[in-house]
């Protein structure tokens, strides 16, 4: 019998678990209630986000397989991240990092001001979203020689295309020596790298990504924001072995199975 989903360590453990227990303290008016469950890359998108930009937030830890009640209530489709601002509660990990930047005009910027640029960095998001995360899941739920191999170069490819708009000029990362919301958007699969590569036919080479990518991945996770929102290793290794297994029934590893879009 496949272990369910929910069968998940109920709370973040090494560098994150300090975090949350920093994070604890409720917050009026002028924060958010981020509603989080530690193990998952979409929502900590939204956790580096918070911690970027410094946004007071109370940490509220879920379990989004356990589908609560008083959970849907906040998100119906039952999916973290959410938060809740000003009692109106809001979801969509891309969408929070935007929301964040509305919502908080004086904390640092994670998107440029022109409208222009501004474009460009969503279309490469939209990239990570459409093509980066897609093609990662597939790698990791592909059980036979030929469809692991056919997703790894997707995956490749994906990552070179990412590493494309680059700027080598402005430093390693898209935000140039400071994250922004390009790279927020694909770091916590950067810090996931490892499963691929220890399960999944070795280390991304230069070879299969370019090198351009292979400079930022190194930047990415060595960043702070990324480590102080992992994780140990050992905890996350049950989820991603049920991925790996193929036997994973989240909402996101049934549509890619079934060839639809992560909801
Ligand atoms: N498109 C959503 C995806 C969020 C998502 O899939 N979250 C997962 C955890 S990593 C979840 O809550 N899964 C619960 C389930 O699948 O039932 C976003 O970007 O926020």
């Amino acid at each position: 019998m496949p272990v369910p989903d929910e069968e998940i360590h109920p709370v973040a453990t090494g560098a994150a678990a300090s975090l949350v227990a920093a994070r604890k303290t409720p917050v009026g008016k002028d924060g958010v209630k981020f509603y989080s469950g530690w193990f998952c890359p979409f929502n900590q998108r939204t956790w580096m986000a918070l911690e970027e930009k410094a946004i007071p937030y109370e940490y509220v830890e879920i379990n989004p397989y356990k589908k609560e009640p008083s959970f849907l209530k906040l998100n119906p489709k039952g999916l973290v991240p959410c938060l809740e601002s000003n009692g109106i509660p809001l979801a969509e990990s891309s969408i929070l990092v935007e929301f964040l930047e509305d919502a908080y005009p004086s904390t640092r910027k994670l998107l440029p001001d022109s409208a222009e640029q501004k474009a460009l960095a969503r279309m490469r998001i939209d990239l990570v979203a459409k093509k980066c995360v897609p093609a990662y899941m597939r790698l990791l739920q592909a059980q036979t020689h030929d469809a692991q191999r056919e997703a790894r170069a997707e995956y490749a490819a994906a990552l070179k295309e990412f590493a494309s708009y680059l700027d080598g000029n402005k430093g390693p990362l898209h935000g140039g020596k400071d994250i922004d919301a390009v790279d927020i958007a694909l770091a916590p699969w950067a810090g996931r790298q490892y499963i691929i590569e220890n399960n999944r036919g070795g280390k991304l080479t230069a070879q299969e990504t370019g090198e351009k990518y292979q400079e930022w991945y190194k930047a990415i996770l060595s960043h702070p924001t990324l480590l102080k929102t992992m994780s140990d290793a050992e905890h996350y290794e049950p989820i991603y072995g049920r991925y790996l297994r193929d036997e994973a029934q989240s909402e996101a590893a049934k549509a890619l199975r079934a060839g639809r879009v992560i909801p």
